[in-house]
């Protein structure tokens, strides 16, 4: 295989995806040997087929706000890989949605799942749906609206669709509503559910937990802990807040969390009162950080700034996707950060992490890193098949041996012959490795 052609190919077929460029790309980087030294997957078409979807769906979403004005927004489903189990993913709702980015998140989630040891494809949704400024009804009609179409093309054996950016568990409500509606069955369709009625202990908290806990392994290759070390979070959404909950529980100090308006830097560390009042910030209407440096006497709001300029041992980016550019890349290597690990999807930038790979930093690629989030929906499907309920300590646990198991095996492919660990390429190869053979297995579909 050469990469530069394939990518090539890909461009001139599908120009305009540069999210979904950059996401395959950096997937081939990594696999490019595997496949040399495996012609059957050359000669059974294996990357040709693994880049292109199984399918796209795009459709009307139609729907009526408070003043009873119509909208129409776009919906999406891309189902994009079903070796390994049903497609399984996320949806977003944020008016950035397209395409591209939709399909750069569903190849992602192809390898992260398979890495999850769950049987889970990969596939992604949404919709250029602004959730900011709508009332709680307009947010109920738009969610109806969505899976009046949507349901067509979902179950909880085909396709099983959860939150992301912008969908969290009242949306999921919303949605799930509409399907029972719709189909006269209560099934594990949708994860990420409320927890009276079917959902998973843990999952609310699952991706960041999740994050911390393979940050706290990586850490551990290097003899060192989570205790005592300042963190810089970007975010505060769902992902930022499990994440800062949980590093507040290991000893960490977080100082910073940011917004699409800037960051605010802590001093005296985020924790207690203040992480609640991350989520009352996110559920509010104006969705921006500055009231938080309101707030709280110890906190300072920096404008248009990125929280990458703080001075940190860990960096865990949680927001969005190419949030973290070359020049904080070099901010954090020059401020001695001894680990940078990947909360939200494609967070850094390629040149970035390129910076990174060269210096000491440790870097734990977002597939891996936030694996925990669909591995707890993963779970939360087994027990609505099983039809109950596991204890929170029980889910918890299995979060933690998943995120260890993953640490191992992005471990055991990534080691490089100077003893350091690539966990790029290590996350890439094992996730890869699973779907290519369960593809070879089942022939040319
Ligand atoms: P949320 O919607 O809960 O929070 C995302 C937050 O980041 C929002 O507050 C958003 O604000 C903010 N944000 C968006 N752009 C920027 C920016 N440029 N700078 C700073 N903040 C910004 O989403 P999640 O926490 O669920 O998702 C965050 C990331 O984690 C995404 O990349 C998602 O794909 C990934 N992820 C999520 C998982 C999950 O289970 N939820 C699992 C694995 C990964 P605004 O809306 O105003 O733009
Ligand atoms: O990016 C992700 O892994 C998610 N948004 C969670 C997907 C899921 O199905 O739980």
């Amino acid at each position: 295989m050469n990469v530069d052609n394939v990518m090539l190919n890909l461009e001139k077929r599908l120009p305009g995806e540069p999210e979904y460029h950059q996401a395959v790309r950096e997937v081939l980087e990594s696999i490019v040997d595997i496949c040399n030294q495996n012609p059957h997957f050359e000669s059974a078409g294996l990357i040709e087929r693994l880049i292109e979807p199984d399918r796209v769906f795009t459709f009307k979403v139609p729907w009526v706000d408070d003043e009873g004005n119509v909208h129409v927004n776009r919906g999406y489903r891309v189902q994009f890989n079903n070796a390994i189990g049903p497609y399984k993913g996320g949806l977003r709702f944020h008016p950035s949605v397209n395409i591209s980015i939709l399909k750069f998140l569903g190849f992602e989630q192809i390898f992260k799942n398979s890495l999850t040891t769950l049987p889970m494809g990969g596939g992604k949704g949404g919709s250029d749906f602004q959730p900011k400024g709508k009332s709680d009804k307009e947010i109920m009609r738009f969610c109806q609206a969505f899976m009046l179409e949507l349901w067509k093309i979902i179950g909880p054996e085909t396709d099983v669709p959860a939150g992301d950016i912008g969908v969290g568990t009242r949306e999921i409500g919303y949605l799930y509503g509409m399907y029972k509606k719709l189909t006269h069955e209560h099934t594990g369709i949708l994860t990420g559910k409320g927890l009276n009625w079917g959902g998973s202990l843990i999952r609310p908290e699952a991706t960041g937990f999740g994050v911390v806990y393979f940050t706290n392994e990586m850490l551990a290759t290097k003899g060192l802990s989570l205790k005592g070390k300042t963190v810089a979070v970007s975010g505060f959404g769902n992902v930022a807040w499990g994440a800062v909950t949980k590093l507040n529980e290991l000893g960490a100090k977080v100082v910073t969390l940011s917004g699409p308006d800037g960051y605010v830097f802590d001093e005296e560390g985020i924790y207690g009162r203040k992480i609640d009042y991350m989520l009352e910030l996110r559920a509010s209407n104006e969705d921006i950080v500055q009231p938080f440096a309101d707030e709280f006497e110890s906190a300072v709001f920096v404008k248009d700034k990125h929280p990458w300029e703080v001075k940190c041992d860990i960096a865990i980016p949680c927001a969005t996707q190419n949030e973290l550019n070359s020049e904080d890349a070099s901010n954090l290597i020059g401020n001695k950060c001894i680990c940078l690990c990947e909360g939200a999807n494609m967070p850094c930038m390629p040149e970035a992490i390129e910076l990174i790979r060269q210096s000491d930093i440790i870097f734990g690629p977002g597939k891996a890193a936030n694996a925990g989030g669909v591995a707890t929906s993963g779970l939360e499907m087994s027990q609505n098949s099983m039809k109950l309920m596991w204890t929170k300590d029980e889910v918890d646990s299995r979060l933690h041996q998943i995120m260890h198991a993953i640490h191992q095996t992005c471990v055991k492919h990534g080691i490089t012959p100077d003893g350091k660990v690539d966990y790029v390429k290590g996350a890439n190869i094992a996730g890869f490795l699973k779907v290519a053979n369960a593809m070879i297995d089942q022939g040319i579909i």
